[in-house]
């Protein structure tokens, strides 16, 4: 199918994730050392497939290499003030222009010759592209800020990029349209691994996990097992209908790595998310400061206006509904709207720790950890700090996703 190009001036806010390879085995080792900074422009990328824009140089006047065309281009990443972000476009691939606080685009990379573009791909391709806007701002659903890194109840959390809302039905269809998902385009392994946490890519024994074909994911996300026996409040629909800006629920959680990784980033870390929840060492009860009630969050399913605890799908509200609620860095439902997943296995995240998470699979009692309290869930449940549990591979009405990203290399 023929894709639309998406208008490059949409991509403003989108800064891309440079895909970094991680050596080292601590799950936990902090690695204070960066890359040196360059100062050439990157390489143009190839044509055709696979073509990856080089890396820009961080300081002076590093621009970001331009990005292949046809499939899998990505454009180079550049950093500061006077370097730019290269452009890469088409169908599939396609690196976007980035501006951040320090004024360096950045773009898509071609992963490691694998032609992977780390702009967002689900606000990038086809007819949904159009549509493609989240919240009252109207900006791209695919838009990412960053969270400044710090350090929290001795848990430290380096500077990474949070999507601004949780990811939509019609980000996800986007996924599922391009085949993804499945079996037979499993991520690759060590994808969407953190920067700093060595081994925290996906893992070639989760490829089982994933659905054969997609005409089975089809079916699954109805949250039930059988065509037919979906639950009602389950956000996918088969063809594009009014659930597109709608969160993306009954999802499992290998799904939801695809998802990051094929969109270009990769699942934040519980820590990653209480952080930005709690706006960092402003150590926030709720993301926007103090206080609960409807105007902040989609809760206690209230979202519809009826009584509390009176659960229907319309309590379900599109993503960014409730902007008095964003978070310290504009981050949309950081609490409420879905819980979302995140890197991390239950256990307990040593003390002090940089850049943590919990990758081991706990032999007893094995869950993973979902980050927020979602749409159905009373008060307690929206604290900035509440993580549940999630058994995989399950799919659950109130566990939807949002992505991570890399930013780009910092002075
Ligand atoms: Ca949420």
């Amino acid at each position: 199918m023929r894709r639309k190009r998406r208008g490059r001036g949409t991509w403003v806010e989108v800064i891309v994730a440079v895909v970094l390879a991680g050596g080292g085995a601590a799950a936990c080792g902090a690695d204070p050392g960066h890359d040196p900074p360059g100062k050439g422009g990157g390489g143009a990328g190839g044509a055709d497939t696979g073509g990856g824009g080089g890396a820009g140089g961080a300081d002076t006047g590093g621009g970001g290499g331009a990005g292949g065309a046809d499939t899998g281009g990505g454009g180079g990443a550049g950093a500061d003030a006077t370097g730019g972000g290269g452009a890469g476009v088409d169908a599939t691939g396609g690196g976007g222009a980035g501006v951040d606080a320090t004024g360096g685009g950045g773009a898509g990379v071609g992963g490691a010759g694998a032609g992977t573009p780390t702009a967002p791909r689900s606000c990038g391709s086809g007819e949904l592209a159009i549509e493609a806007l989240c919240g009252d701002e109207s900006i791209s659903c695919c838009d990412s800020r960053l969270v400044p890194g710090g350090t929290v109840g001795q848990r430290t959390v380096s500077s990474f990029l949070l999507d601004t809302y949780e990811v939509t039905v019609g980000r996800f269809r986007a996924f599922v349209e391009a085949g993804q998902g499945t079996r037979a385009s499993a991520p690759d392994v060590d994808a969407g691994q953190h920067p700093k946490i060595p081994g925290s890519g996906w893992s070639a024994d989760w490829n089982g996990w994933l659905k054969e074909d997609t005409a089975a994911l089809r079916a699954a996300l109805g949250c039930g097992s059988e065509p037919g026996s979906a639950s009602t409040h389950a956000t996918w629909t088969d063809a594009v209908g009014p659930n597109e800006d709608l969160p993306m629920n009954c999802i499992t959680w290998p799904e939801a790595f695809a998802f990051c990784v094929w969109d270009g980033g990769r699942l934040p870390t519980s820590a990653e998310l209480i952080y930005a929840a709690v706006g960092g060492d402003e150590e926030r009860e709720y993301p926007w400061g103090q206080g609960l009630d409807p105007s902040y969050a989609s809760y206690d399913c209230l979202g519809d206006g009826s009584p509390a605890r009176e659960c229907a799908f319309s309590d379900i509200l599109p993503v960014g509904s409730k902007p008095a609620g964003a978070g310290r860095w504009g981050h949309q439902d950081l609490s409420g709207g879905m819980a979302e997943f995140t890197r991390d296995w239950s256990g307990e995240l040593p003390v002090p720790c940089v850049d943590c998470a919990i990758l081991e699979r706990p032999s007893m009692g094995a869950y993973l950890i979902t980050h927020g309290g979602n749409y159905q869930q009373s008060e307690v449940f929206q604290r900035a700090t509440w993580i549940g549990a999630y058994r995989s591979p399950g799919r659950e009405s109130g566990v939807g996703v949002r992505c991570a990203r890399t930013p780009p290399p910092a002075e």
